[in-house]
């Protein structure tokens, strides 16, 4: 071999060796950030926060998502990165709810509108004593709020055998909620007797009969393949229903000030690129749904959502929640 050859060679597998092996110490110097969420990879919040959220703060951080309660089970993921074992989370204000009640106002049937009330709420003032609560008292900052859907009612049982159309039609209804408080007590308000279960749990609940049905969005009944061993939606939308991306303060206040720049736009545009897919689904998903053969139908509105109402007045929950937010949350719908 003619030694120019020889030495370029030797001169490129050292620039090689450096690269390969300065590449796990970069890695290492990297913030990492590992997401828990009973989520699938296929839910489109997952997708946005993969898909934006994690090639933006690449520089910097390592995004780690762990999907279908993985890593931490469901409703212990805020306790999780309040002790540092979680970095990240897609928190529901029910289980922000089990720490500070007054959340349970945010987790209340027909209260928020659609996903444009969700957002103005999330981002007026009357939020900011909310955020800072979590903030100081649990060391987890809520940075943006994603868009989950209208929860309806789905049912194992044809409309022949059991149909809906109001409150009472849901007595003795065994219907699959989340374990918090506030997720049983909507159950509850919505006429039916609710069992907590996780969600990882609840396909194999729903083809063994061991429950009735569940309540989620299209979108999700659709990515569990709920769909497969259920038989009605009573398109109830008792709950346009949210998540927060949370995130460790511990991590936060370690990040310089660009990078928390960085992260926040981050959030942010993975919430908007997650609400516009998840609406376009909720859109779309009927027809396929009915494609595989379930009864889609609109009970009476009103009945449900006077008789929600109706159970959350006077309740401890609604004691829980500061004077006067009702009314500015109420304030900023359409
Ligand atoms: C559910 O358990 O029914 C629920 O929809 C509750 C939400 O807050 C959220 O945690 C969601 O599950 C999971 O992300 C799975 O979609």
């Amino acid at each position: 071999m003619p030694r120019t050859l020889t030495r370029r060679f030797v001169v490129v597998l050292t620039f090689a060796l450096v690269v390969l092996l300065a590449a796990p110490i970069m890695a290492q110097d990297k913030t990492k950030l590992r997401m828990s969420t009973p989520a699938s990879a296929t839910d489109q919040r997952s997708v946005a926060l993969e898909e934006i959220f994690g090639p933006a703060v690449a520089d910097f951080a390592v995004y780690e998502p762990h999907y279908n309660s993985s890593l931490i089970a469901q409703g212990s993921e805020l306790e999780s990165i309040a002790s540092g074992d979680l970095e990240m989370s897609i928190a529901s204000a029910q289980e922000l709810a089990n720490f500070f009640p007054e959340f349970s106002i945010f987790a209340t049937g027909y209260v928020h509108q659609d996903a444009e009330h969700q957002v103005r709420v999330f981002n007026d003032p009357l939020m900011d004593p909310f955020k800072k609560k979590v903030e100081d008292e649990l060391g987890v900052k809520l940075l943006s709020v994603m868009y989950l859907g209208r929860r309806h009612v789905n049912l194992r049982q044809s409309k022949d055998e059991l149909t809906v159309m109001k409150p009472a039609d849901l007595s003795g209804v065994s219907l699959r909620m989340p374990g918090t408080d506030a997720w049983q007590f909507l159950g509850k308000a919505l006429g039916a007797n609710p069992t907590p279960m996780a969600f990882t749990e609840v396909y194999t609940a729903l083809q063994t009969a061991s429950v009735d049905g569940q309540d989620n969005p299209l979108p999700t009944v659709v990515d569990a393949k709920f769909y497969e061993v259920t038989k009605q939606i009573i398109l109830t939308s008792h709950l346009v229903d949210l998540n927060y991306i949370a995130f460790s303060k511990a991590v936060w206040d370690k990040l310089t000030p660009e990078q928390q720049a960085t992260v926040q736009k981050a959030a942010d545009a993975a919430a908007e690129s997650g609400r516009q897919k998840q609406l376009q689904k909720e859109e779309e998903l009927v027809a396929f749904l009915r494609e595989q053969g379930l009864e889609i139908y609109e009970p009476d509105l009103k009945a449900f959502r006077e008789h929600v109402q109706a159970q959350y007045a006077g309740s401890d929950l609604a004691a829980s929640w500061p004077e006067g937010v009702l009314e500015k949350i109420n304030a900023l719908g359409n």
